[in-house]
């Protein structure tokens, strides 16, 4: 069987540090799918890198064929198909988010050109590190030889942090709710959707009657989770981001359970809910299991989420302005 390759920059960090377990494990690609590994992370960063190497090989993975380190993106990303782009810099003390954006930007520049000039037309890219949304529209610019629709920002995360609270609140199981929606950017602006989420196949606001706890501590507790895991562990998500990454990379390669669906930062070009152009916008999304992601049409958008998701469309357009340098 041909082995699938696999980057994951960032590597080093702590979200790659249960990433690449899993999907050694074959957590991804299933149990009978041998796999290669490429890790990239800064020149700095180049021992805590060989230590993972060194921990992978330990492992003895079955699944394992390879596992490259390094940190120029070209050489690790060459031959790759599948793309976890998790590496950006954490925002330092006193730095603005803004600042951040900045030079998180230039990273997905110089990641964006390196794919446009050794990765397959047909890779999957996801971009977990933040701005995740942003990061994903400069590094799909700078790679025009592959499909725009190929590049994916991922609020899987949220969605599971979603699901999970209304689960609790319905008293259900988990598998009992489906249908959970993020709208817009990863951050705090993000629209946990209630509307069109379901409980047993129901309508969920026909089963949690509660309208004030829906619009207001469910969503602000999906919004804030990020911070309030921060303030708890003393650092950020790390093991749930990376189950969340393993989710969206499969939502892409199996398809979607029907009536179900996922959410996804995908390229808003032309999307049926008027939501400008040219943003990486988090949407609905079916899979034909192809390694695509189609927005499913005809949701409700009813007064509050309308509301809502204008101020998550005015972020992004924010956050666009603030790289615009980037995308001439
Ligand atoms: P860590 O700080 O533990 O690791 C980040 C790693 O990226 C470091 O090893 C760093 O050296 C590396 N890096 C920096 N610049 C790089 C470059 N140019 N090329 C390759 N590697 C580079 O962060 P971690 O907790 O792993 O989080 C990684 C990113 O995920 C952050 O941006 C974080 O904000 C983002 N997250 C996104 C989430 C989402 O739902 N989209 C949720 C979790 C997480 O907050």
């Amino acid at each position: 069987m041909k082995i699938k390759r696999v980057v994951v920059t960032g590597a080093a960090g702590q979200i790659a540090y249960s990433l690449l377990f899993r999907i050694a494990n074959g957590d991804l690609f299933g149990l009978n799918q041998p796999v290669a590994l490429h890790l990239l992370d800064v020149a700095l960063h180049e021992k805590t890198l060989e230590g993972v190497k060194m921990e992978l090989d330990d492992c003895a993975f079955p699944l394992i064929q390879e596992v490259k380190i390094g940190s120029d993106p070209e050489e690790i990303f060459g031959g790759a198909d599948t793309f976890f782009l998790v590496g950006a810099k954490p925002r330092g003390p006193g730095m603005e988010r803004k600042d951040l954006l900045q030079d998180n930007a230039k990273i997905f520049v110089e990641q964006g050109k390196a794919l446009n000039r050794v990765a397959s037309k047909e890779a999957r890219i996801l971009v977990v590190g933040n701005p995740c949304n942003t990061n994903c529209l400069i590094a799909m610019h700078h790679a025009p030889n592959i499909p725009k629709s190929h590049f994916f920002s991922m609020t899987r995360l949220d969605q599971n942090r979603a699901q999970h609270q209304l689960s609790i609140k319905a008293n259900v199981g988990l598998e009992e709710v489906s249908c959970v929606t993020i709208w817009g950017n990863h951050s705090a602006t993000q629209v946990p959707d209630f509307v069109n989420a379901k409980i047993q196949g129901k309508k969920a606001t026909d089963v949690i009657l509660d309208r004030k706890w829906l619009e207001g501590d469910f969503v602000s507790k999906i919004q804030k989770r990020g911070a309030e895991v921060i303030n708890a562990r003393g650092k950020s998500s790390a093991a749930s981001a990376a189950n969340a990454a393993l989710g969206a990379m499969r939502s892409l390669i199996e398809p979607t359970k029907a009536g179900d669906w996922f959410s996804m930062g995908v390229y808003s070009h032309k999307n049926p809910y008027g939501i400008q152009d040219d943003l990486v916008f988090s949407f609905a999304c079916v899979s034909k299991g192809l390694g695509d992601a189609e927005i499913v049409k005809g949701l409700e958008i009813d007064p509050f989420l309308k509301a809502k998701i204008a101020i998550t469309e005015k972020e992004l357009l924010e956050e666009r302005d603030l790289v615009a340098h980037l995308l001439r």
